[in-house]
């Protein structure tokens, strides 16, 4: 290692020859290290060795390695600030907006088809002055079936149509449930509307085991089977069409006597008879009944006063019938395409 200060002057032609390779931040770093690093730096080096140079020589030694350390710092503290305003340059390069493409549209939510028939069916019946009730979705067996009137044998009863808790208690299998604790908490006249997650262990095409009923419910004195037709009529009219045919069979429910199913003619195909009515003309889209006595009387309403219809819809088959889709389960599917096909 060379102890004289014109060898010092070679050291400086020989670190400046090394800067122009130090193009990378790999080579800066090796530059930096062979010139300035602690352990074994040429400058840290030179410095350790000022104890053993003669003292007359020291002084002027000393001076010119302390030159060629601020030479090399600050040529090395150059290349790192060049180096890294190349760095950053580069990555805005890589990130740059190419402001002539044309621009992603925000993803627009929509209301899922269920949804929107609710909101349509609860603005028909606030029209004809029914307010929205709500129940439990989970239930007992006393209101989604003894106060309903259910024989202790009926078979919605049975396990294999009911989804029961552990605790004895039940996912209500239809909104009906939610007229007992209506007319359980007010006095007539009630004008109700309940719309509705319901469960069922039932699955294919036309059947999900989670669907939506809306229940009605309207208690008063004088109430017939005039006013629950004339109601249904009306709404059915509002919810599809003016033209829309609607047709009253008997029908069986405990809760109500008498009682019918009601269907309109399809929609498909305008009653002339399609496979999606499989050729009959008409489709099922409700039931309902006139208020059973026994039901009035488990609620504490005196049937020799008043009297009252109800019906429960089942609002998947409408939505289905509504938007021309096939599959109930295309409902539940979370598949976006069928929400942007459906727009309220
Ligand atoms: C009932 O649930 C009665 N609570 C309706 C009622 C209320 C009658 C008040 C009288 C008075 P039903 O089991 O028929 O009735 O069901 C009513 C409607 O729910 C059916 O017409 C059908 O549209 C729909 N529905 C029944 N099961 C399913 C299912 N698994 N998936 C989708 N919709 C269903």
């Amino acid at each position: 290692m060379p102890h004289d200060s014109s060898d010092l002057a070679q050291h400086l032609e020989e670190f400046e020859r090394e800067t122009s390779a130090a193009t990378d931040r790999a080579s800066w770093e090796q530059l930096r290290l062979k010139w300035l690093g602690r352990k074994r730096g040429i400058v840290r080096d030179l410095l350790s060795r000022l104890g053993s140079i003669e003292p007359e020589r020291r002084k002027s030694f000393g001076q010119a390695v302390n030159r060629l350390k601020n030479a090399v710092e600050t040529r090395v503290q150059e290349l790192d600030d060049e180096l890294t305003a190349r760095e950053r340059a580069a990555s805005r390069q890589s990130a740059a907006v190419d402001v002539s493409l044309p621009g992603r549209p925000p993803a627009v939510g929509t209301v899922h088809p269920v949804s929107l028939v609710v909101r349509e069916i609860v603005e028909i019946f606030a029209g004809l002055g029914f307010s929205v009730a709500e129940g439990p979705e989970v239930e007992d067996d006393f209101h989604n079936f003894e106060a309903l009137n259910f024989p202790e044998d009926h078979p919605a009863r049975e396990e294999q149509d009911t989804l029961f808790l552990e605790d004895g208690r039940l996912l209500r299998t239809h909104t009906s449930p939610v007229q007992i604790r209506t007319m359980l908490d007010r006095e007539p006249p009630i004008r109700v509307i309940c719309p509705g997650r319901v469960y069922r262990k039932d699955n294919d095409l036309t059947h999900s085991p989670m669907f939506h009923q809306v229940e009605g419910l309207a208690v008063g004195r004088g109430i017939t089977f005039g006013d629950l037709k004339g109601t249904l009529e009306a709404f059915i009219h509002r919810l599809f069409s003016r033209e829309t045919g609607v047709r009253l069979r008997p029908s069986y429910f405990p809760f109500t006597e008498p009682s019918a199913e009601v269907d309109i003619t399809c929609p498909f195909c305008s009653g002339r008879g399609c496979r999606v009515c499989s050729e009959t003309g008409w489709m099922e889209i409700l039931g309902a009944g006139m208020v059973n006595p026994r039901v009035l009387q488990h609620c504490g309403i005196d049937p020799a006063i008043y009297t009252g219809f109800a019906f429960g819809l089942g609002i998947d088959r409408v939505a289905m019938i509504r938007f021309g889709i096939p599959n109930i389960r295309l409902l539940f599917d979370s598949d976006e395409r069928l929400l942007r096909q459906v727009r309220g």
